[in-house]
């Protein structure tokens, strides 16, 4: 499948997928959100992804947020149709089989920092940014950004941000637990390949059980999300990567993890 506004690789089993309109500096869109819909399917559906990685083309952006053009017409009815197809896509991104990690080379503004908040793992450069910025706008954040911020960072430093609509530096994401490392420009892509390649040996059906313990037991009550959790700790022990993974540590050898 070829797409317009995204480039699409796939090497040694990690994806990456590079939102590519560096002219606005890869503002999403709609036709951009419906690409990376599509590309996110196939993604979903290639067994031989274990990792995907996002990241923005140019050394400026990551994403600067939803497209201001676009949107500046929009009446309530299209804002609203709007804001529910950028949910549904970061959404999809947070719930994809395959850990997804976000290589923030630059702006993640708005729609930027929500698409990044809704990956598993976030790597930055130096010089990236972060921001909320849709009260400068008159609008608020809609793309998940009031729930996944808070969710992330804290309610009182999640209000600050969308309230100011203050940029903070790489630096100070790491600080409050938005990004997990911060890395020089050049050693982003490679940091974050390696951290997918390291992942994709672990087995399969654990990373994707841990993900879903961790994104659904966040909305649960402390009982029912251990109920969940020991749920998903005996589903693994259906499967054959927890008979090598065991079978191996005891053996002194590597684990061959297949999947299943
Ligand atoms: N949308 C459309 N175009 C953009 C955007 C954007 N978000 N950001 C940058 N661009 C364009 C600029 O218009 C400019 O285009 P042109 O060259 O044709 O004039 C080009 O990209 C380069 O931008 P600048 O010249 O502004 O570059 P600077 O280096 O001077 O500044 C900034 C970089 C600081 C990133 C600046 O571009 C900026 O502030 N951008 C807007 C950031 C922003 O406000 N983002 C939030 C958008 S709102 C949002 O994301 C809400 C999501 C939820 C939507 C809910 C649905 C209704």
């Amino acid at each position: 499948m070829s797409f317009e506004h995204l480039l699409f690789t796939k090497e040694d089993g990690i994806a990456v997928i590079t939102l590519n309109r560096p002219k606005a500096l890869n503002a999403l869109n709609k036709a951009l959100l419906l690409e990376l819909s599509s590309a996110l399917e196939q993604v979903e559906n290639d067994s031989s992804v274990h990792a995907l990685i996002l990241t923005g083309a140019g050394d400026k952006a990551f994403v600067a947020g939803a497209d201001i053009s676009e949107m500046r017409v929009m009446t309530p009815h299209e804002a609203r149709a709007f804001a529910r197809l950028g949910q549904a896509v970061m959404t999809k991104i947070e719930r994809l089989a395959q850990p997804t990690i976000a290589a923030v080379n630059g702006y993640a503004l708005g729609g930027g920092c929500e698409l990044a908040m809704a990956c598993d793992i976030r790597l930055a450069s130096v010089n990236a940014k972060f921001g909320q910025p849709e009260v400068n706008l008159g609008v608020i954040a809609g793309f998940g950004g009031t729930q996944r911020l808070q969710r992330l960072v804290g309610a009182g430093i999640a209000k600050e941000l969308l309230m100011t609509g203050d940029m903070i530096s790489a630096e100070r994401a790491a600080a409050i637990g938005l990004v997990n490392h911060v890395y020089e420009a050049a050693e982003l892509l490679p940091k974050a390949k390696e951290l997918a390649k390291k992942i994709a040996q672990k087995a399969p059906v654990a990373i994707k059980l841990s993900k879903q313990s961790v994104n659904e037991g966040v909305n649960m009550d402390i009982d029912r999300a251990l109920s969940h959790e020991a749920e998903l700790f005996a589903l693994c022990f259906a499967t054959e990567d927890q008979k090598e993974g065991m079978s191996a540590f005891l053996e002194k050898r590597s684990a061959r993890f297949e999947g299943k």
